[in-house]
């Protein structure tokens, strides 16, 4: 009895990878302050006292220029900064490990060790703008965070698709790291007020597409819901039973990528095979 005690203290329980998640997030704090620039306008040496000052002088001294302003963009360099957050962490979690996922796979990052149940989980990163209305800033995103792609690897979970470390079904646990942050113009740093979600993907969902054009699984756009985990189905069996029924479009790529997938051997679970260019990512 005693020994069974003692082994569930030391073990994080399997869903505990999203409590943990929220803690970590909650202590993440967005400090890239613009772009170094090499060649700038003062005198040598420069000297600062802290980093305030530091900045205060690049700025000044022509070092520094903003971050890009255009959305996926600005997004990328994010999510670039939460995942390095995220892996340094885990770094020191015993029995706790992480993968960096590739640029245009899934998922950004994938966990695994008996810190977290063993298994694997996959842990992706979405960033959106709040929207500004004319009144002011809108309870809203600007546009409905993408959840996954729906025509590939959501839709044929069994499969190992370009991009992925395994095929989706292998996963214990989809969880979604949402940055949501105000754009400020006038700033090198482009981005106020960040605000980390953790949440289940399904919790999110919307029954609606991200994008017109292209095969996308949208969230809900109200902030609050996106914090409450209030989206629109009650249930992941009712969330994942509409959106594989959903009529997307199977372009030759993904037609042919199929084809591949179920004729030929698969590339083994961990590997990831690079996406032919032309696959939707
Ligand atoms: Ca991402």
């Amino acid at each position: 009895m005693m020994r069974l005690l003692c082994k569930a203290v030391a073990v994080v329980e399997e869903s505990d990878l999203e409590a943990w998640l929220r803690a970590q997030c909650a202590e993440y704090a967005y400090d890239l302050g613009g772009v170094f620039r090499r060649r700038g306008d003062h005198s040598w040496p420069l000297t600062a006292g802290d980093e305030d000052e530091l900045e205060s002088q690049l700025a000044t001294g022509g070092h520094l220029l903003p971050l890009p302003k255009e959305p996926a963009a600005l997004a990328n360099v994010l999510e670039v900064s939460i995942v390095d957050f995220v892996l340094d962490r885990l770094a020191g979690v015993v029995g706790g490990e992480g993968r960096r996922g590739t640029e245009r796979g899934y998922p950004d990052i994938e966990v695994t060790g008996p810190a977290f149940g063993g298994g694997f989980h996959a842990v992706d990163v979405k960033i959106a703008q709040r929207k500004v209305n004319k009144t002011g800033i809108s309870a809203n995103t600007q546009s409905r965070i993408t959840l996954y792609t729906g025509n590939t690897y959501f839709r044929y979970p069994q499969l190992h698709w370009p991009g992925t470390f395994r095929a989706f079904n292998d996963y214990a646990t989809h969880l979604d790291i949402i940055g949501i942050y105000t754009l400020n113009q006038g700033s090198a740093s482009r981005v106020d007020d960040l605000e980390l979600i953790v949440q289940q993907p399904w919790r999110i969902a919307s029954k609606q597409r991200s994008s017109t054009t292209r095969e996308y699984i949208g969230a809900v756009v109200r902030i609050a819901d996106l914090r409450a985990g209030i989206g629109e189905f009650d249930t992941p069996e009712a969330f994942y039973a509409y959106w594989r029924r959903f009529r997307f479009n199977i372009g030759r790529a993904v037609q042919n990528q199929l084809d591949k997938l179920l004729n030929g051997p698969q590339t083994p679970p961990g590997a990831v095979e690079k996406p032919p260019p032309d696959l939707p990512s």
